[in-house]
């Protein structure tokens, strides 16, 4: 009964104060130049509007212990999550393009608010759920997940500034797909609280198709919850996506990437997108043209695009001479 929505509406967000690289912010602009919404339009049947881009210019920090810059990030993802609701309430799937992962915080409380019972697939190098307790950079990108969940309220000491962010989402809708990069807190949070996730290790063991189709089915064994796909670029291989902040060598290869995408293109729940994490001013000319390449490729796989080519609508041959 669930038919793929056949409209998308672009979100970019030029923001990098989730981590301490220049060039992540510029991800948005490089991936409209290298023709985004050109060849999503050019995916059979869709529908695609550009919502333009989050701009949060001229915020006053606050200090908090080991995170850095929780006033801009805070409100950055304030005004992205407006934004996500609205996408989402104009019947169209959200397509967030980043900026560093700390934008997961303003993608996930949108998508929530207009659909509580969605899941959460997170698929990255890195588990992302830290808090400032436990994190040994201070970069909010790797505290999304912890930000979000309502589970981890003890862990957190009050944070100025993020009152307008309820933590209602539950830990028992994430899953983890990819992770080979994972903080040892992290990993006593994984088991703690039984995430479902195909490290690596497991992805190798039983296939990309078995993986994703194993996390979709302990969340959703009805199958029948929206899906939001949080998808930071450095869970492909740091061949494949060189380009980005912190690599990590033997990750998911682009096949991968786009197969697991297919698979969740085809339940017709998929209802938000994130891509993260791309950072063009890191590395030479071939590396950033392959890694926004690589981007490119799992959002079409996100959004209906068949490797297998599709034949024209509503034609029956080819043309006559
Ligand atoms: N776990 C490390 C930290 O907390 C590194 C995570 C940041 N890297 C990312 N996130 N790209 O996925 O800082
Ligand atoms: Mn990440
Ligand atoms: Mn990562």
């Amino acid at each position: 009964k669930w038919e793929p929505l056949k409209k998308v509406g672009i979100i970019g967000v030029p923001f990098e104060k989730g981590q301490k690289k220049y060039g992540v912010s510029v991800a948005p602009a490089a991936l409209r130049y290298a023709g985004l919404i050109q060849q999503l339009s050019e995916i059979d049947g869709l529908d695609v509007k550009d919502y333009g881009d989050i701009e949060t210019p001229g915020i006053e920090e606050v200090k908090m212990e080991n995170m850095a810059h929780l006033a801009l990030v805070s409100a950055c993802n304030k005004k992205l999550s407006e934004r996500v609701s609205q996408v989402l309430r104009d019947d169209r799937v959200v397509v967030t393009i980043g900026g560093d992962h700390s934008i997961g915080v303003g993608t996930v409380d949108g998508h929530y608010q207009v659909n509580n019972d969605m899941i959460l697939i997170w698929v990255d190098a890195h588990a992302d759920i830290n808090t400032n307790k436990t994190s040994d950079s201070g970069s909010v990108h790797g505290m999304p997940v912890a930000l979000l969940v309502k589970e981890f309220n003890n862990y957190w000491p009050y944070l100025p500034t993020m009152d307008w962010q309820e933590p209602l989402f539950s830990i028992k809708s994430l899953g983890y797909i990819g992770l080979r990069s994972v903080d040892h807190y992290e990993r006593l949070a994984i088991e703690k609280y039984k995430v479902p996730t195909f490290a690596m290790e497991d992805v190798e063991e039983h296939g990309i198709k078995n993986s994703i189709e194993h996390v979709l089915k302990k969340l959703d064994p009805e199958n029948k919850r929206p899906i939001h796909v949080s998808f930071d670029i450095d869970a492909l291989d740091a061949l494949e996506a060189p380009s980005t902040g912190t690599p990590v060598r033997g990750g998911l290869s682009l096949r991968e990437a786009i197969n697991l995408m297919e698979i969740v293109y085809a339940t017709g729940r998929l209802r938000a997108v994130d891509l993260v994490e791309i950072n063009p001013a890191l590395g030479n000319e071939n590396d950033r043209k392959q890694t926004i390449e690589a981007g490119l490729c799992v959002l079409k796989a996100a959004l209906g695009f068949s490797r297998r080519g599709t034949a024209p609508r509503g034609v029956k041959d080819l043309p006559i001479q």
